[in-house]
């Protein structure tokens, strides 16, 4: 369970970043090289060859920062959370057929992006907080598939 400590510690440093940059890093280090299976549900986004490609990848730019705004949204709703992204679990389970371990795999990479992102800044307690909301975020999409 979240403190209401770690609630804010998250909201601060996540008010720090710029969603753009590391959403798009995040998905391109998970579409393209990292897990790169996962790279099929965005093929309609055109090509997505290389790693640089997917990155600087406009389409994937937006859909990273739109990921990372759910994500922003998600954040002000923690405590009802799994309500607060209902529709959007049922998309992801009824329309786009994501499988739901991948929630989590897009959860480590963020962690490891932002911990890239800030270095030193980064310490054991704010990765712990960090760890523990994309843990509940995943969960919550999760939710509808259950
Ligand atoms: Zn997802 C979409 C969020 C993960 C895949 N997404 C989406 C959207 C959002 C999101 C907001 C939009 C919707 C509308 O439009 O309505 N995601 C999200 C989040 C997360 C995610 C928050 C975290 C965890 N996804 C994910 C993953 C995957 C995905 C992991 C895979 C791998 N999504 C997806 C797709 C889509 C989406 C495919 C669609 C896209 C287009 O545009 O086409």
């Amino acid at each position: 369970h979240l403190t209401f400590e770690e609630k804010a510690t998250v909201i601060a440093l996540w008010s720090k970043i710029r969603l753009d940059e590391v959403g798009a890093e995040t998905l391109g280090r998970q579409a393209a090289v990292v897990y790169p299976w996962t790279k099929r549900f965005f093929e309609h986004f055109g090509d997505l060859s290389s790693a640089d490609a997917v990155m600087r990848h406009p389409r994937v730019k937006a859909h990273g920062k739109k990921v990372l705004d759910a994500f922003s949204e998600g954040l002000k709703h923690l405590d009802y959370i799994k309500d607060f992204f209902d529709a959007l679990s049922k998309l992801h389970c009824e329309r786009l057929h994501v499988n739901p371990e991948n929630f989590k795999l897009l959860g480590d990479i963020l962690v490891i992006t932002l911990a890239r992102y800030f270095g030193r800044e980064f310490t054991p307690k704010l990765q712990a907080a960090c760890q523990k909301v994309v843990a509940v975020v995943a969960n919550a999409l999760a939710h509808r598939y259950h």
